[in-house]
């Protein structure tokens, strides 16, 4: 098996239900990866010791999860130097502002990447790309989605000229 570029972390098992998504998508571009769950809060020793250890043992891009007070991409980027992509989760009363507040609005020196609320799709293309810059492989399977989204758009939007706006409703949500 080869060894893992992508490290993600989830602050609880409760955001794998959306996180799910990007592990689909980096096995979609044969990226890869390892998933954890690790708190900034609940286990916070642990959490330092692996974004500690994160390039001694490979990694290249971490994406991190977390909801409400979403500490844990900022705590990870304190300890590596390592890109962080922090993924905010619509957890909780504040449905996801909470957490995407705390993960952009780092102070300055310490940078964490933030995608938007349940952004988990965006945070394993943004991952894809940091892995572009050095695997043509990888380059290439991020073109070939780009194309094929972009065939996808073009499709829907044959298909509105073709039946119509009511005909096209009736058919229920087209995939993309
Ligand atoms: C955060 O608190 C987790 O990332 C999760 O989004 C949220 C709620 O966690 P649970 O109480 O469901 O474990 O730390």
């Amino acid at each position: 098996m080869p060894k893992p570029i992508v490290g993600i972390v989830m602050g609880s098992d409760s955001d794998l239900g959306i996180m799910k998504q990007a592990l689909e998508l980096l096995e979609q571009m044969e990226i890869p990866y390892e998933v954890s769950i690790c708190s900034a809060h609940r286990t916070p020793d642990r959490a330092l010791e692996y974004a500690k250890a994160a390039r001694g043992r490979d990694l290249r891009v971490i994406i991190a999860a977390a909801g409400l007070a979403a500490h844990l991409p900022g705590v990870l980027a304190a300890a590596t130097t390592l890109p962080v992509i922090g993924v905010p989760m619509a957890s909780g009363a504040l449905r996801g502002v909470d957490a995407l507040y705390s993960i952009a609005q780092m102070p300055p020196g310490i940078p964490v990447g933030s995608v938007g609320i349940d952004g988990a799709k965006n945070a394993a293309l943004l991952a894809a790309a940091i892995v572009s810059t050095f695997d043509e492989a990888v380059a290439a399977t991020l073109n070939r989605f780009r194309s094929e989204q972009a065939s996808s758009v073009q499709a829907k939007h044959d298909r509105l000229q073709s039946v119509g706006y009511q005909e096209y409703l009736a058919g229920g949500k087209q995939p993309s």
